[in-house]
C-alpha cells in the first residue's frame, strides 16, 4: 500500500498518541505542583510501526478496511508506576475521565500471563478532532510497576530474538525472574508508606527551592 495512505491512516492515532501522553503528563504534574506523591511515576507512547501492523494482521486475519474496528493497539501508551498500589488508583482515575472511555480492562497482574507477563490493559475509545471531523480510535493502555517493565523489556527482546522459539532453560529463567518480580514488587509495597512520606517531603523541599 502506499505511504501517503498509510500516513493518512496512523495520522488520528500519532494525534491519540500526543493528546494522551500530554494528559497524563499534566496528571503528574499536577499531584507535584500540590507537593504531593504522583501514582504515575513516567508514562511513553508510541503509534505501531507498519511492519508490526503487517504482522499482526496477517496473524489474526484482519482485512485492512478492519483495522479501525479490530485493532486495538496501534496507538499505545505505557504507565509506569512505583508500587502496585499506584496501578489501580491510575485505573480510578481513567475510569473517572469523560474523554477516555473504557471498551475493555485486562488484568494480568491478578492473571499474569503464563509467560510470567504482568500488567493491566486498558481499551480506550478516544475521540479525535482531524480536519476531517471527528473519529473515534482506540488505544491501549498498558500500566505496570518498573519491576513489571523492566521484565517484560527483557523477555520482548528475547522474544524478538528466538521468533517465539525460545530455548527452554531460558524460559524457565524469565519465569524465575518473573516471580522474582513479583517478590520485589510485594517487597516495595510493604514500605510504601515509608517512601511516599520520604518523597512528599522531599517534594515539599524542592518545591520550596523552586519558588525562591
Ligand atoms: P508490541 O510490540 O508490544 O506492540 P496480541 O496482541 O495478539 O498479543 P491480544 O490479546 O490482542 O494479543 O493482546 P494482549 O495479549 O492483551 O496484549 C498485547 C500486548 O501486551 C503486546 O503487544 C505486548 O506489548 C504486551 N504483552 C502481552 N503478553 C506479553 C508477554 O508475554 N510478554 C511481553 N513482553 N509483552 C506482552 P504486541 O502486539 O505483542 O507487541
Amino acid at each position: 500500500m502506499e505511504i501517503q495512505l498509510w500516513k493518512e491512516i496512523l495520522s488520528p492515532y500519532e494525534q491519540a498518541v500526543d493528546e494522551l501522553l500530554l494528559k497524563f503528563k499534566h496528571i503528574i504534574k499536577d499531584y507535584r505542583s500540590q507537593g504531593l506523591y504522583s501514582p504515575i511515576e513516567n508514562v511513553t507512547g508510541r503509534v505501531k510501526r507498519i511492519s508490526s501492523i503487517l504482522d499482526k494482521m496477517q496473524k489474526k486475519h484482519i482485512p485492512m478496511d478492519h483495522i479501525v474496528e479490530e485493532m486495538d493497539d496501534i496507538a499505545g501508551i505505557r504507565i509506569m508506576c512505583q508500587f502496585e498500589e499506584d496501578i489501580y488508583k491510575v485505573v480510578e482515575i481513567i475510569r473517572n475521565r469523560r474523554d477516555m472511555s473504557i471498551r475493555e480492562e485486562k488484568d494480568y497482574i491478578t492473571n499474569a500471563k503464563t509467560s510470567g507477563y504482568r500488567s493491566y490493559h486498558i481499551i480506550l475509545n478516544y475521540d479525535v478532532y482531524t480536519i476531517k471531523g471527528l473519529q473515534t480510535i482506540q488505544a491501549e493502555i498498558q500500566i505496570r510497576t518498573m519491576a513489571m517493565d523492566f521484565w517484560a523489556t527483557i523477555e520482548h527482546s528475547l522474544q524478538y530474538k528466538y521468533r517465539h522459539n525460545m530455548p527452554e532453560h531460558i524460559r524457565e529463567k524469565l519465569l524465575n525472574a518473573a516471580n522474582a518480580t513479583v517478590a520485589l514488587d510485594q517487597e516495595m509495597s510493604s514500605v510504601r508508606g515509608e517512601i511516599m512520606d520520604a518523597q512528599n517531603s522531599f517534594n515539599y523541599k524542592a518545591s520550596i527551592v523552586a519558588d525562591i
